[in-house]
């Protein structure tokens, strides 16, 4: 049966309710179907590496939030690969990044209007997957990029750098700034966020090592990346916990609403803040001595190499497994376990390199 006419019955029925789409399995015999490959859900049959690149394919982004400007920056990047590809970009998301209810339903927007690949950041690692499972049994392919289903729901992850290495990495960068002694907090963005959680379930392993006898972790706050939110959570910690030395904040909102706090408060300099955040959000308060460094990757390499990754998948070049293989640009990836696929090392910024980035 030809995809089109498939996928389009499957999205007729999908308007009626996404239940009896799982109860028929709409599309289970296709040669799209997903089969299980020990993680990530790659497409049946065998990537053919040299095969040409599709033109004129529909990615649908969808970002944990649109309004948040680090979505913006990766999202444009993903925008501007599809545009050098020959193919179109869309994207759609909810303003909340806990309105997972929201996210499903873009999801099955995105099914319907028949995209031939869904980009999503997941806001939780479970609540798309009935969807996105539907999705590609519809042939779509699903490529995950900064926060990561459960890797059954999708056909690859492209990871923003090692998640451990983030993790361990943000314990590393407070720990020195408090000189090893004291009670820290982390201020994080949503409860359920895969990306958050797995960065902290690290930076906790990373606090074991002997080095951090002193160092206590009082705290996790949410501030649910939102800037008001975080502020509150900011101020509450510092209520709270008024001898904390040092809060870690592994979401852009995060950070800058924590900087924004503290560098008016009796706390400035005192207190240590690190975490991820974008050079412009950040280069005030490096600038007026609240914040001494923090990392992050470029989100717009992050949405271009989703993009790539996508038309990778839609051109049959990579299926979802371990060891493929194909071409982004100039660099060559390779998928590792579970289809998760790294960008590459985060940066540091502090006063001496800042200057030199934008965005
Ligand atoms: C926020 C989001 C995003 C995360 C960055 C660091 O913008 O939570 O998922 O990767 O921070």
């Amino acid at each position: 049966m030809p995809k089109r006419p498939l996928r389009h019955a499957c999205a007729a029925l999908l308007a009626v309710t996404s239940l009896a789409l799982t109860a028929t399995g709409c599309g289970g015999t296709t040669k799209n179907d997903v089969e299980h490959d020990g993680g990530s859900a790659a497409t049946a049959g065998k990537a053919d590496p040299g095969a040409a690149t599709k033109k004129g394919l529909t990615v649908g982004f969808l970002p944990k939030q649109v309004n948040n400007p680090y979505f913006t920056s990766a999202d444009q990047g993903g925008r501007k690969a599809l545009a050098r590809l020959g193919s179109h970009y869309e994207e759609a998301g909810p303003s909340s990044a806990t309105d997972t209810a929201g996210q499903v339903s873009y999801v099955n927007t995105l099914t319907q209007q028949q995209v031939d690949a869904i980009a999503v950041s997941a806001q939780d690692p479970g609540a798309l997957c009935t969807a996105l499972k539907q999705a590609m049994r519809n042939g779509i392919k699903v490529v995950t990029y900064d926060s990561d289903t459960d890797p059954g729901c999708r056909n690859a992850f492209v990871s923003q750098a090692g998640a451990e290495d983030l993790g361990r990495t943000e314990v590393r960068l407070l720990a020195r700034q408090i000189g090893y002694k004291g009670e820290i907090a982390i201020l994080s963005a949503a409860q359920t966020a895969t990306n958050q959680n797995t960065w902290i379930g690290y930076m906790k392993d990373e606090l074991k090592d002997p080095r951090y006898k002193n160092v206590r972790l009082v705290k996790i706050a949410y501030g649910n990346d939102d800037a008001q939110q975080s502020f509150q959570q900011t101020q509450g910690l510092l209520q709270e916990y008024p001898n904390l030395k040092g809060i870690v904040s592994p979401t852009t909102v995060g950070v800058k609403a924590a900087a924004q706090y503290l560098s008016g408060s009796k706390y400035k300099g005192k207190v240590k803040l690190t975490g991820l955040g974008t050079p412009d959000d950040m280069r005030k308060y490096v600038k007026n001595g609240t914040v001494d460094a923090f990392e992050l990757w470029d989100p717009a390499r992050l949405g271009d190499l989703a993009a790539r990754t996508a038309v990778a998948l839609s051109s049959g070049q990579i299926t979802g497994r371990r060891g493929e293989r194909f071409k982004a640009g100039a660099k060559t990836y390779t998928l590792g376990a579970n289809g998760v696929i790294v960008l590459g090392a985060p940066t540091v910024f502090d006063a001496g390199n800042i200057d030199r980035f934008h965005f």
